[in-house]
């Protein structure tokens, strides 16, 4: 089960300022919906939760969620449209984002809208870093989900994404060291763990001070260097899957899906980690956050010694 905002996103279907592109193609987009998409993909089934606006962009986002095989509990907001992302390719190798997102119906998410009773029933919660940064009543929403899920023995997961348009780094640090004190699993990049455990001087240490505060499972994800993690006491090092990069947003959205479906597999740490790196990968390789999510019989795609498989 995961909750958190997901929006429009409309990106250019050609390279340079936006000032300047004159095609935007329009998806969705989510870091806590990306993850429940390549989680479903992989055969972990998830629950979405999220406020949308009741407008034609908030008809899109649960239409694809649908159309992905994602049970929604969705709050329609007649009170604030559906938030928007857009992004810009300003050259072949530096992209960026602009949120319109302020005030959207997803950020005005708050702790009664959650199912309370499907939390405690799940197996997993998965929350986010950016759930939080949108309002105080995400924010509360969040750390009520969390001890929902705890008194259950419901597992939590917790990916730090930290958004530098959404928060400052000490605002984020407090709640940080709250949720991680508290999860189970916890996802952080190399600048994310340093906000709450102070800078380090390699991934592993990042990691041995994220298990530290408590989770079992601490996992440093470092893009094209692959990750690092200490697991249940064990450390752990997997190199990138290396793949011809399109865009990477969403590739650390991809890790954690692969990392999560095995774990709710049973699989053991290193299987863990080489489907969240081979996921990650696949994310990688398509222009949108989660259209390249890899079904599990495509992940032996991209390690194909043939282009084409006939
Ligand atoms: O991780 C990818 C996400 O960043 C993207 O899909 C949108 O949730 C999003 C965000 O806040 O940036």
């Amino acid at each position: 089960m995961t909750f958190g905002e997901t929006m429009a996103l409309m990106r250019p279907t050609s390279v340079g300022p936006l000032s300047h592109v004159s095609n935007l193609g329009l998806s969705i987009g989510g870091a806590e919906s990306n993850v429940a998409i390549g989680l479903n993909r992989l055969g972990t089934s998830v629950t979405w939760i999220g406020r949308v606006g009741d407008d034609s962009l908030g008809d899109l986002v649960l239409r694809e969620l649908a159309a992905e095989g994602i049970s929604t509990v969705a709050i329609r907001d007649p009170g604030a449209p559906t938030g928007l992302m857009v992004k810009e390719t300003r050259t072949a190798t530096a992209s960026r984002v602009w949120y319109y997102r302020s005030g959207s119906a997803g950020s005005r998410l708050e702790a009664a809208d959650l199912p309370d009773e499907s939390i405690r029933k799940a197996r997993a919660l998965h929350v986010t870093g950016i759930t939080p940064a949108l309002s105080q009543s995400a924010a509360t929403a969040t750390l009520h989900a969390i001890d929902v899920a705890r008194e259950a023995g419901t597992l939590v997961s917790f990916d730090l994404n930290y958004r530098a348009a959404l928060w400052s780094p000490e605002a984020a640090r407090g709640m940080y060291r709250q949720i991680v004190e508290k999860a189970d699993v916890v996802f952080a990049g190399d600048d994310e763990a340093a906000i709450l455990v102070g800078p380090a001087p390699t991934s592993l240490e990042y990691a041995v001070r994220l298990a530290a505060l408590g989770p079992s499972q601490a996992i440093i994800k470092s893009g094209a260097d692959g990750c690092t993690a200490i697991i249940d006491g064990a450390s752990h090092a997997k190199p990138a899957v290396e793949t011809a990069v399109i865009d990477t947003v969403g590739a650390g959205d991809g890790f954690v899906a692969g990392y999560l479906a095995e774990l709710l597999n049973g699989r053991p740490a290193e299987e863990r980690l080489s489907t969240a790196v081979l996921v990650g990968a696949f994310a990688c390789t398509v222009p949108g956050d989660w259209e390249g999510a890899p079904k599990r019989r495509e992940l032996a795609i991209l390690e194909a010694s043939e282009p084409v498989i006939r």
